[in-house]
């Protein structure tokens, strides 16, 4: 099977039980805490629409000592080659990654053994079907964002390094994949016009955090409560469910952030757009 797709088909999804702790969460601004109850509904929500558009999930217990650690993307990165432990940049988070790595060892992953001495979260990285772009920001450095580089150059991805709009937490919270060759992004993130050659739909205003909305197989899973962003992109063709996000996005957080999303087991073979060497619209 051809590559096209490896960047929104999955089979598996890995997720994390939002904890008690949940509710000390880091925020950029406090509009109150999230309400635990309400959070773990919405996270079971989540989960279903995830089951819904055709991937298995499995849940991972809560993490107590890590109110954050619900937000499971920021922790690793998956690809058709392999997965890769990040290094969370805010200094709460850190020991979360060592103890997912310990449970995806258990349940049979094989991730890559160099750890990284600067910082990535995987918020900040975005995979394209033409390459993959870190955002460089409060939480993702330079020194983060070369190791992953040198990771994902040796599998053939190109790699572009972009600046996450100031104020942002994550480039993804900015954008999110919807196509092979079209991304979603707010205006802002667009007017940088990193994504060229890629074909970008953007975020009505007033809707910005409707940016961090997640494709899945046939369908984008669109935070609810953003209907001019639901309606611009089922007009662009897609199939568009609602899920709502209202207790993470009091921590910044959103779709793309609750979980760690495998291939399918057809796209973990090569793909043509890999190869190393091979001319990419990135280069
Ligand atoms: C944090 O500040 O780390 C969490 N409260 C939110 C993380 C959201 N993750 C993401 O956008 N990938």
């Amino acid at each position: 099977m051809s590559g096209k797709g490896f960047s929104y088909r999955f089979c598996d999804a890995v997720v994390r039980r939002p904890g008690r702790s949940v509710v000390a969460g880091l925020r950029s601004t406090d509009r109150g805490a999230p309400d635990f109850e309400r959070f773990r509904v919405e996270h079971g929500a989540y989960v279903e629409a995830l089951q819904r558009a055709g991937v298995r999930v499995t849940v991972l217990n809560a993490l107590e000592a890590f109110p954050d650690s619900v937000f499971i993307e920021d922790d690793a990165l998956c690809l058709p080659e392999g997965i890769v432990v990040l290094r969370p940049g805010a200094p709460s988070r850190t020991g979360e990654a060592k103890v997912l790595a310990t449970e995806l060892a258990t349940l049979g992953h094989v991730m890559v053994d160099h750890e990284s001495t600067g910082f990535v979260d995987g918020g900040d990285v975005l995979v394209t079907e033409s390459g993959v772009f870190v955002g460089l920001s409060e939480r993702t450095d330079q020194q983060g964002c070369a190791w992953l580089q040198s990771i994902l150059e040796g599998w053939g991805y190109r790699v572009r390094a972009v600046r996450t709009p100031a104020g942002v937490l994550h480039l993804k919270s900015d954008c999110c994949v919807l196509g092979g060759d079209t991304v979603l992004a707010t205006r802002r993130l667009a007017a940088a016009d990193c994504f060229a050659p890629l074909r970008v739909l953007t975020v009505p205003p007033g809707e910005e955090a409707a940016a961090n909305s997640l494709r899945v197989n046939d369908r984008v899973l669109v935070p609810a409560g953003y209907p001019a962003t639901a309606e611009r992109i089922a007009a662009a063709g897609y199939t568009v469910e609602t899920v709502p996000v209202s207790q993470a996005s009091l921590l910044d957080g959103g779709l793309s952030c609750m979980s760690l999303r495998l291939p399918t087991a057809a796209d973990r073979v090569g793909h043509p757009e890999r190869i190393p060497g091979r001319t990419s619209p990135l280069s």
